[in-house]
């Protein structure tokens, strides 16, 4: 058993759409998910914003690597075109791994480039934090303690103001 949370995120084309197709592809591993919500861009200001939400998935059979397989793919899904001269620009479909948690119930740390667990901005983001902690309110990203001591920092007061829940866009679930 693995459990990972995962990060959405659009800001191109039907963005609720390819958050939707991006939980109907996880398919069953997915458990809970966060409302959705509207998000100025983070990083290059000169883009759309962006809608994002969190999920909480579980898999008795996927390893670390699977789940950024299933990533992967979702965005693949999506037309996701990567832009090698813009890490953080505009994309149909993005899906992080924030954090994996083994089948005891231990974090998975990695250093690998292309999965670095946990994911090693998730504690800065409140685009992040904030929907995980409608699934989770007791949660904690390992290394960085509490979700809700996280979001209280306060360097993320202006990035939590500029956040607008979109219950308007609710996520279905696949059940
Ligand atoms: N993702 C980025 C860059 N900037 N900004 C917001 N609001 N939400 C995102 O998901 C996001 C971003 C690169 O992954
Ligand atoms: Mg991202
Ligand atoms: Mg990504």
């Amino acid at each position: 058993m693995t459990r990972a949370v995962l990060s959405l995120g659009s800001n191109l084309g039907d963005r609720q759409k390819h958050l939707q197709q991006a939980v109907r592809l996880l398919g069953d591993s997915v458990v809970a998910m966060s409302g959705i919500y509207e998000t100025p861009p983070w990083g290059d200001a000169d883009q759309p914003s962006y809608l994002n939400a969190v999920v909480l998935a579980v898999d008795p059979k996927a390893a670390p690597h699977d789940w950024l397989a299933r990533a992967r793919a979702a965005e693949a899904a999506a037309g996701r075109v990567r832009d090698p001269e813009r890490r953080f620009g505009p994309r149909t479909l993005d899906v992080d791994v924030i954090a994996v948690w083994d089948a005891d119930d231990q974090p998975v740390t990695s250093d690998e480039p292309e999965l670095t667990l946990p994911h090693p901005r998730a504690h800065l983001r409140a685009f992040v934090l904030r929907p995980w902690i409608d699934i989770e309110p007791y949660g904690r990203l390992p290394g960085h303690g509490w979700l809700t001591d996280l979001l209280n920092d306060p360097t993320l007061a202006g990035d939590i103001a500029g956040l607008t829940p979109r219950p308007d866009l609710p996520l279905e679930s696949n059940a």
